[in-house]
């Protein structure tokens, strides 16, 4: 049986939720953060990096949260939550699946980053990430008008890729999201699915 390896309240949150998704057994081992936030050593000795999340399948061993989105899809799902190649969302659906870590989650944590240095707290370079966090949140929000989902209208592996930014996420960086009403319907529409809502009392964040 798979396992998910997870570190609490983190995006292996999102393998949780897309295995609920699609009905699929697997095993779950919860690791602790350490006092500095920081994944735990065991971690390293499953992956190299010591991140997560990571799965193990019989003897593969994946990180990398994308991947591992893809490679339970295909490889246990038959393509289900995907959108095939011919299907007219399957461009749309291959840009918000590779958004979420590619551009979406590696500037919110330059921005996380910055809200931790108190000297950086009044550097212009403070100032210009702040902006470009703004102005990504701004085209996500105006892009889901499109939606009801990141394809369009079906829900796929893309939303479970691309919810964590607004979702967990909120708990390390503060974002005000009353600017972006596309985005806080999308957050309550995604709260109120039942297998997101099964993997959130399993995996969710941890608030202490
Ligand atoms: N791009 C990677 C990022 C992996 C990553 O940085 N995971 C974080 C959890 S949200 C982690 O393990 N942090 C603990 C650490 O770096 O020690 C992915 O999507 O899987």
């Amino acid at each position: 049986m798979l396992t998910i390896y997870h570190l609490e309240t983190s995006r292996s949150e999102r393998i949780v939720w897309l295995m609920e998704e699609l009905g699929l057994e697997y095993k779950l081992e919860i690791f602790p953060r350490e006092t500095s936030a920081a994944a735990p050593a065991p971690l390293k000795s499953i992956h190299g990096l010591g991140k997560a999340p990571v799965i193990r399948d019989g003897e593969v061993v994946l990180a990398e949260s994308g991947a591992i989105v893809e490679y339970i899809v295909y490889r246990h799902a038959g393509g289900r939550l995907a959108v095939p190649p011919d299907d007219p969302s399957y461009a749309r659906y291959l840009y918000w699946l590779h958004f979420a870590e590619g551009s979406l989650m590696s500037l919110m944590l330059i921005a996380l980053v910055l809200s931790r240095v108190p000297e950086a707290r009044t550097s212009p370079v403070t100032a210009r990430i702040g902006a470009r966090v703004q102005q990504m949140l701004a085209f996500v929000d105006t892009e889901l008008g499109n939606g009801p989902w990141f394809a369009g209208t079906a829900f796929t592996a893309a939303d479970v890729m691309m919810a964590f930014p607004f979702t967990t996420m909120r708990h390390f960086l503060d974002v005000d999201m009353a600017p972006y009403p596309n985005l806080v319907a999308y957050v309550e529409r995604v709260a109120a699915r039942p297998a997101y809502q099964k993997a959130m009392r399993l995996a969710g964040p941890i608030t202490r």
